[in-house]
């Protein structure tokens, strides 16, 4: 071999290197520019994928703030009822009424007069008669049936005052006024039998004496509460008429016997 031909090949070999290298570095961006594309549509995808969350959750929450504002709205209606009712409630009437037993007025400022009479019963001396007391009005009027023949009636009998200490009488012959009265905003009436205070959360009417016919009288009657300052009927007179009676209780039941009430 010649100089020349070793020349030759050394060139050859060094061609062949550069060729080499050349392929490799081909291949190197071949195998880049691939991995670089699968990462372009793979970041496309995951662009896209993210970018269709946002906006269905855009839509989520454009569903819940329009849910909300209604839910809101809702409230505001119910609050406007519940103050129109609580407005109604408070203008509604609410009032009980009561007789008022020994006068012809009422009591207390919220307290209207129905109207005012004179309290009326059975006969003490009549066994089976009706046993209430009642208040008759001062103006009566008459039904279709006016003033039946007595044959086989009831009988309405004007009451007395049967003990001149207890209800400040002159005699045992005047007669008994009786005021049926209306509590405003009160919805409760009881009478307490025994008591001169109210319980807790209670509102005095009026104060008076526990009061009934007399024990050994045929006629039943019925246990009332006479006003501890009673007045008469003006114009009754003092005739002692005794048709019906109204005496103050005797403490004899065994029940004011217990402790601490006294007989
Ligand atoms: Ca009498
Ligand atoms: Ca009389």
């Amino acid at each position: 071999m010649t100089f020349r031909d070793v020349i030759l090949s050394m060139l050859v070999a060094v061609l062949a290197a550069g060729l080499v290298l050349v392929e490799r570095k081909l291949t190197d961006a071949i195998d880049a520019y691939r991995s670089n594309t699968e990462t372009n549509v793979l970041s496309v995808s995951v662009n896209k994928a993210l970018t269709e969350a946002m906006l269905e959750q855009n839509e989520a929450r454009k569903s819940d703030l329009s849910q909300l504002s209604k839910l809101k709205s809702e409230i505001e209606e119910l609050k406007d009822m519940k103050l129109l009712l609580e407005e109604k409630i408070l203008k509604a009437e609410v009032a009980t009424t009561y007789v008022r037993w020994g006068r012809n007025d009422c009591s207390g400022s919220a307290t209207d007069l129905v109207y005012s009479g004179y309290v009326g019963g059975s006969h003490f001396t009549h066994k089976g008669a009706a046993v209430d007391y009642v208040c008759l009005p001062s103006d009566p009027s008459w039904g279709r049936h006016a003033n039946r023949p007595p044959g086989s009636a009831a009988f309405m009998y004007g009451a007395e005052y049967e003990d001149t200490i207890i209800y400040n009488v002159p005699d045992k012959n005047r007669e008994v006024p009786c005021a049926v009265c209306r509590a405003k905003t009160r919805s409760s009436l009881i009478m307490i039998p025994a008591r001169t205070t109210c319980y807790t959360g209670w509102e005095k009417a009026y104060l008076g004496y526990l009061s009934a016919g007399y024990h050994d009288h045929h006629a039943a009657t019925q246990y009332v509460c006479v006003d501890e300052d009673p007045q008469t009927v003006v114009g009754g007179g003092n005739n002692n008429d005794n048709g019906n009676t109204l005496l103050s209780c005797a403490n004899k039941m065994w029940l004011f016997k217990m402790p601490p009430l006294r007989k």
